[in-house]
């Protein structure tokens, strides 16, 4: 039991204490090496309390120590034996966000026959697997993330035959197809939900997080969207009060209760019984909440933008959901799972997805889409260092049973390219850097949809061209903060999630965007996606499966090798300044494979990567 007389190095041994301490340490500029220092190690956390007390507040302590003591379990990185071959390692994955994807019938809404009219596309470019973004039923107040009916399938998009074809048509071109998975809410429309509000001694009262057994709100949680986490309603002329981590149309499953696993598990079957391969989990590692709903602490609430989170981020009976769902829903299908898990640091991570454990097969961790310190509202330019060492980190201590996911985009987020430079003349160039990095490490590739096309940022003018609920919160909280409306809409627009959400160029001509809203496709950029896939694939021993160790990285460039039954010097400047190109690769027998200026040249260009493979005898 880790208590105020516990060592620091114990605490860190914890490995939630890990991921929260080193989080800490790198937002404030720190290695953490500090806590591997023995002197520092030896210090008890009590003696820390009296010196950053005041700062943290007692209640950081308290909260600190209740989430390490509830992971009693160790997953260590492992370094030996082989990998295990799965076809999701070896697949490069394409996220298709269906309302803006490709519209067929010019209502300026994406819709699956536009999927399908782009499925030869997908595979031209090398795609193995799509996740398709929510097609549900919806009132469509998240896009899709607040589901009114999970076995029906939203009008705008199509119908469930359509979707039939869409997935036979998928594994016709030997691709594989994943769904979005979005059980830690329903919408407050749907018919669960509705139940719940008309008849209280339903058994649907129970589905939900409500309470009328006070008049104030329940707790201080607030929402990922701005706001309190509870919707207000009257009964009896009393205060009802339901639970909503995300919009007040998307309220908390109460997933203590096991008849709501029960029907969530029914439903994932239902998908995969059609042949749907699997699922990406939509905020998955918030679905155990703690008992009792207490307050949530105010520093941890200032740090990481939802006070309350530590409740519920990584709650007491996580692993043992996640351990049912794959057990009772994905396994005798054989499905994949990719979790999506905010918050998470690599050793909460291993504990999710280590082979040996049965939950998920992969997460996605979002810790290298923010340089440290910096928050996504926020206009300020990404350090391509951090992203390095972010690489470095995972590359080399996730260990051989787990499996990394590779991306830099998705509907949640501003563009990388945009993030690492607004001048849209070395747009380009950090596009085919960044596809280099991505298809040469060890992990699984998963593309937004436009990403080989080289989209940058849009030119919104205005609120009025924001739909997101999320930035509407932000522009919102920012107005009562005290901002004025054009520093409000300066700050949203920064890093509003609208960003991944216009509709793609395929014919700049069409579309129901005015002209600076609609971008040119780099084609050559879709191109060098295109060979870098080809590569990876003819060389997957070595691309995919391969070892990694890094050569340089000293700053403004990375050079690492992968070796499996071949080996790839790989050479990146990752800075916007002429670099000097590793050189030892010369005089071994390498030969260049790529470069993204396609000229072998002593120097490296700004942001140039190149791809060296030794020759075999
Ligand atoms: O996003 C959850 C989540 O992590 C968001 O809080 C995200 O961090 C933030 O929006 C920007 O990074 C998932 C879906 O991807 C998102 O589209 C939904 O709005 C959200 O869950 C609720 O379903
Ligand atoms: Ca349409």
């Amino acid at each position: 039991m880790l208590t105020y007389n516990s060592t620091l190095s114990e605490l860190y041994n914890n490995p939630i204490g890990r991921d929260i301490m080193d989080k800490l340490l790198l937002s404030m500029g720190m290695s953490s090496r500090l806590l591997t220092n023995p002197i520092i190690g030896r210090r008890k956390l009590k003696t820390v309390r009296k010196l950053v007390g005041k700062k943290l507040g007692d209640g950081f302590f308290e909260a600190f120590l209740e989430l390490l003591n509830t992971e009693q379990d160790r997953v260590s990185p492992r370094e030996d034996g082989e990998i295990t071959r799965a076809w999701w390692k070896e697949a490069v994955f394409y996220q298709i966000y269906p309302r803006s994807f490709c519209d067929s019938n010019g209502d300026g809404v994406g819709d699956l026959r536009g999927i399908i009219s782009k499925l030869d596309y997908l595979k031209d470019l090398g795609v193995d697997a799509l996740w398709l973004s929510p097609i549900y039923d919806s009132p469509q107040d998240d896009n899709g993330y607040d589901i009114r009916d999970y076995r029906k399938i939203c009008e705008e998009f199509g119908s469930l035959e359509e979707f039939r074809e869409l997935l036979s048509e998928v594994h016709n071109r030997e691709m594989h197809l994943i769904m979005d998975l979005v059980v830690n809410h329903t919408s407050d429309e749907h018919e669960w939900f509705q139940t719940a509000l008309s008849e209280p001694n339903s058994k649907y009262r129970k589905y939900y997080y409500f309470r009328n057994d006070t008049d104030v709100i329940p707790n201080n949680w607030t929402s990922f969207f701005s706001g309190p986490a509870w919707n207000e309603y009257e009964e009896n002329d009393k205060r009802l009060w339901a639970l909503h981590s995300f919009s007040k149309k998307q309220m908390d499953l109460n997933w203590t209760n096991p008849e709501v696993r029960e029907d969530v598990i029914d439903m994932i079957r239902w998908w995969l019984a059609m042949g749907v391969d699997g699922f990406r989990m939509d905020v998955i590692n918030l679905i155990s909440k703690r008992d009792g709903l207490p307050d949530g602490d105010s520093t941890i609430g200032e740090m990481m933008g939802v006070r309350g989170i530590e409740n519920y981020f990584y709650g007491p009976k996580l692993h043992e959901y996640l351990r049912q769902i794959q057990s009772e829903a994905f396994a005798p299908y054989n499905a994949f799972s990719v979790g999506e898990t905010p918050g998470l640091g690599m050793n909460m991570c291993r504990l999710v997805t280590d082979e040996t454990r049965k939950e998920l097969d992969m997460v996605f961790n979002f810790d290298h889409l923010e340089s440290p310190g910096h928050t996504r509202f926020e206009d300020y330019r990404y350090d391509t260092e951090y992203l390095k060492k972010y690489m470095i980190d995972w590359q080399s201590h996730y260990g051989k049973g787990c499996w990394m996911s590779l991306f830099y985009n998705n509907h949640d987020n501003p563009k990388m390219i945009s993030k690492i430079s607004t001048d849209q003349s070395e747009a380009s160039a950090i596009g085919r850097m960044l596809a280099v990095l991505q298809f040469t490490s060890r992990g699984t590739p998963f593309l937004f949809q436009g990403d080989e096309m080289g989209l940058v940022n849009s030119e919104f003018r205005s609120m009025d061209e924001i739909t997101d609920v999320e930035s509407k919160g932000e522009y919102r909280k920012l107005l009562e903060a005290g901002k004025t409306e054009d520093e409000a809409f300066a700050i949203v627009l920064a890093g509003t999630r609208e960003h991944g959400r216009v509709l793609l160029p395929w014919n700049p001509s069409l579309g129901v965007h005015p002209e600076r809203l609609r971008q040119r496709v780099d084609k050559k950029l879709t191109e060098i996606y295109q060979d870098l896939i080809f590569l990876r694939k003819e060389y997957r021993d070595s691309l995919v499966y391969g070892t990694f160790q890094v050569l340089r990285d000293k700053k403004g460039v990375f050079t690492y090798e992968r070796v499996g039954t071949e080996r790839f010097v790989v050479d990146i400047n990752l800075s916007n300044r002429e670099q000097k190109s590793f050189e030892p690769k010369k005089q071994e027998a390498f030969e260049l494979v790529f470069s993204t200026t396609g000229m072998a040249t002593e120097k490296l260009a700004p942001y140039e990567a190149q791809i060296w493979m030794e020759v075999q005898e």
